[in-house]
């Protein structure tokens, strides 16, 4: 009854930025990403027979408020689906959980850890590997979670239904697909962000007349990239992810209060990026919820991309290709589709 899993973070190239339902964390648009190697979290989740209080550790901290409620929550739903299978409900939990990467970077570790704890919950209370039914748990965890499930790239499809059933990622291109993509997140700020996601796209929602020109604008773009994707083009690839990025942050602008989440160097980052491209660089960039640009390139423009980075003030940098799916950690990868 115990099980440890792995999995990546991803960065959208398409953003998810809006729920329709907050409960069962089902979002207003279809959303894309890349999962981020070589970044990982992982988790181990061992059930007991007894009943009792769940255990939550992460990052070395018991886990306490919020931040343990929604993994309760989650372990709570892999008993059901146990209980459902006549596997019997497991008992009491003890979850421990570990990143590898900066939480301060704004790569969504929630992804990661919601992956990991999904792949590995189910794992230990004895469910076989099932991507889909993995992806919709873990989206109950945190939304864009679903996404790393599986590698590559991964579409998170929004599903029309209201229990959340066809509301899933579904890998379109595994990571041998375009293994010279690098992905470069400039750490221009390791402030926490004064407004989370989650508070960040309710107010939008609400207040941003904006909102119904995004999520509609956001689907079409999903359907746009992925034949660029396909023939691994990256100005194309570039071009949606930016545009997309900027409709993003403008649809949060327009909010009400307004939502900014960029600082002055990432401005200067996002300038130098399209000076860079004039000087025959193939580079654009993307950003999410926070300051920290990420940067699209290739392998064979990547030491020039990082040179200008820590020119603009990134005092780190974290330096990622498209990684594979969550693996269970000391059992066979077999990966039921
Ligand atoms: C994304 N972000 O598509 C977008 C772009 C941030 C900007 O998904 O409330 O942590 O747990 O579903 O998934 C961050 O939001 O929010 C996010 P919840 P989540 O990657």
């Amino acid at each position: 009854m115990k099980a440890t899993a792995k999995a990546h973070p991803n960065i959208a190239l398409v953003k998810y930025w809006g729920k329709r339902n907050e409960r069962l964390i089902l979002p207003h648009q279809s959303s894309l990403s890349v999962t981020l190697g070589p970044l990982a979290v992982t988790t181990t989740v061992e059930f007991e027979a007894a009943r009792g209080d769940d255990e939550v550790s992460i990052n070395g901290k018991v886990a306490q408020g919020g931040e343990r409620e929604r993994v309760v929550a989650l372990l709570q739903l892999v008993r059901r689906e146990a209980k459902a299978r006549g596997l019997g409900a497991p008992g009491r939990a003890r979850m421990t959980s570990a990143g590898d990467f900066p939480a301060a970077a704004g790569l969504a570790s929630s992804a990661a850890a919601f992956a990991a704890l999904a792949v590995a919950a189910r794992a230990a209370a004895g469910l076989k590997r099932d991507v889909k039914t993995e992806s919709t748990l873990a989206r109950q965890g945190s939304g864009s979670a679903c996404r790393s499930i599986e590698g590559g790239f991964v579409r998170w499809n929004k599903g029309t239904r209201a229990d959340g059933r066809d509301s899933y990622g579904e890998q379109l291109f595994d990571a041998a697909h375009w293994p010279e993509l690098r992905l470069l997140v400039g750490m221009v700020s390791r402030e926490e962000k004064e407004v989370k996601s989650r508070d960040g796209m309710r107010g939008t929602v609400k207040t941003s007349p904006y909102y119904p020109a995004w999520a509609k604008d956001a689907d079409l773009e999903v359907k746009r990239i992925v034949p660029f994707i396909k023939r691994r083009d990256l100005e194309a690839v570039g071009e949606v992810a930016e545009r997309n990025a900027w409709r993003m942050h403008a649809t949060a602008f327009a909010a009400n209060p307004p939502l900014c989440y960029l600082k002055p160097e990432t401005l200067s980052v996002i300038q130098a990026c399209a000076q860079l491209r004039k000087q025959g660089v193939g580079v654009w960039f993307t950003l999410d919820a926070g300051p920290n640009p990420v940067l699209l390139t290739s392998q064979r423009d990547e030491a020039a991309v990082a040179k200008v980075l820590t020119a603009h003030g990134a005092s780190e940098i974290v330096r990622c290709h498209p990684g594979g799916d969550a693996q269970l950690i000391g059992s066979p990868a077999s990966v039921g589709r």
